[in-house]
């Protein structure tokens, strides 16, 4: 009998070499964990004709680990490291927002302790749905870099507060591109929003305008753009694919703009999205829809999941719904990326928006 001892990170790690250097019919006769690395210590023999396993039995008795107790006794410590990990990160979370509970208070009496119309201003921010310490830090502003009589009442006050959230918003200065393609969550209002901008464009700014979609998943999604396209008029192109689509921009060679609907598919779908980052060249502007009424985990995890695409502009949709469009305050804050429209209602071409920093103060601010 052949015994060889291995110094491994893991099981299969093991069972390669053994495989590799005592062969198939090897077996597993102790494993063991250290203390640092390598993780795992394993013990394993070759038969050499005669019954390795009855021998050991009988050599070391019935108390010698076998294969089957090795696997099973490292599932069940796998299985109770899961439990401690899952415990640990519900921990973790807990104790975030405790911390962000303790913030808020302490914003809250740091807030308390400014003159009152100041603290009134301080509460509309925060009842609109501005974070407290973002609140908390533009009355703080207003106290120590205005003169006191430009801001003492409520009313003068809020008026600096909206220049402050103004000011601190990006401007829509870039060039817009020839090709303009709609990407965002599904149902955020891709189609309805890319009808509403074509109409704006062939009808109002009388440009030639082609219409692409890549969006080939579902039907209606198709028939939904191919009715808008009919009744303004305009040349619909449908490509599913890289090539496709290269086709189809040739082919608009004569059009000012070429708009480009995108699937309304997960964006936790990774590999969905890379093959649309791969259809859509470099060349091709990319505006992302959000919907500021989700929760702000959501937006801020949306802004991430398309960051792949390094986006130059986010249009804001079904402002509508919002009822606390403060919220969108720390959202744009956070992403630092340029608004151009906001979207106003389902009514295609008219509920649609031009939006400016000022425009979005205000909304924040008057909700
Ligand atoms: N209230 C409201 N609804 C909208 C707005 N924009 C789109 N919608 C609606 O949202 C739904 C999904 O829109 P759609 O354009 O198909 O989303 P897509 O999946 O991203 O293409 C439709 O019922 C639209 O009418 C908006 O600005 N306000
Ligand atoms: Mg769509």
């Amino acid at each position: 009998m052949q015994i060889k001892r291995y110094e491994v990170n893991n099981l299969r790690e093991a069972m390669a070499q053994i495989k590799k250097e005592l062969g198939p019919d090897a077996i597993i006769l102790s494993t063991k964990k250290m203390t640092g690395s390598p993780l795992i210590e394993v013990t394993a023999a070759r038969d050499n004709g005669l019954d390795l396993a009855a021998s050991l039995d009988k050599a070391v008795g019935k108390n010698f680990p076998r294969q089957d107790d090795d696997i099973r006794n490292l599932t069940e410590e796998i299985s109770g490291l899961k439990s401690s990990i899952d415990l640990l990160t519900q921990k973790v979370f807990q104790q975030k927002n405790m911390l962000n509970e303790t913030m808020d208070v302490l914003w809250e009496r740091f807030a308390s302790g400014i003159k009152d119309h100041l603290y009134d201003v301080y509460v509309k921010l925060v009842e609109n749905g501005i974070s407290r310490s973002r609140a908390a830090n533009l009355v703080e502003t207003i106290k120590n870099e205005f003169p006191s009589e430009s801001c003492d009442t409520y009313e003068k006050g809020t008026r600096i507060a909206e220049k402050l959230i103004a000011r601190s918003i990006l401007k829509d200065d870039q060039k817009e591109r020839r090709i303009k393609a709609f990407i965002g969550p599904t149902g955020v209002g891709k189609t309805t929003t890319l009808a509403k901008l074509a109409a704006h464009y062939s009808l109002d700014k009388k440009l030639k305008v082609g219409l692409i979609t890549t969006d080939t998943y579902r039907i209606a999604a198709t028939e939904q753009l191919k009715i808008y396209a009919k009744i303004m008029g305009l040349p619909l192109d449908i490509a599913s694919e890289k090539k496709l689509f290269d086709r189809s921009v040739a082919k608009f060679s004569d059009k000012d703009m070429i708009l480009v609907d995108t699937p309304g598919r997960n964006q936790y779908d990774e590999g969905s999205l890379k093959s649309l980052k791969n259809t859509l060249d470099t060349s091709v502007e990319t505006v992302l829809l959000i919907n500021p009424s989700v929760r702000e985990e959501y937006l801020v995890d949306t802004a991430e999941q398309f960051k792949m695409f390094d986006y130059h502009r986010i249009i804001l949709t079904k402002v509508d719904e919002c009822r606390h469009l403060g919220l969108m305050y720390d959202v744009l804050d956070e992403i630092r990326k340029p608004v151009s429209y906001v979207t106003t209602g389902q009514n295609v071409p008219r509920d649609i928006e031009k939006a400016s920093p000022e425009r979005l103060a205000r909304m924040i601010l008057q909700n």
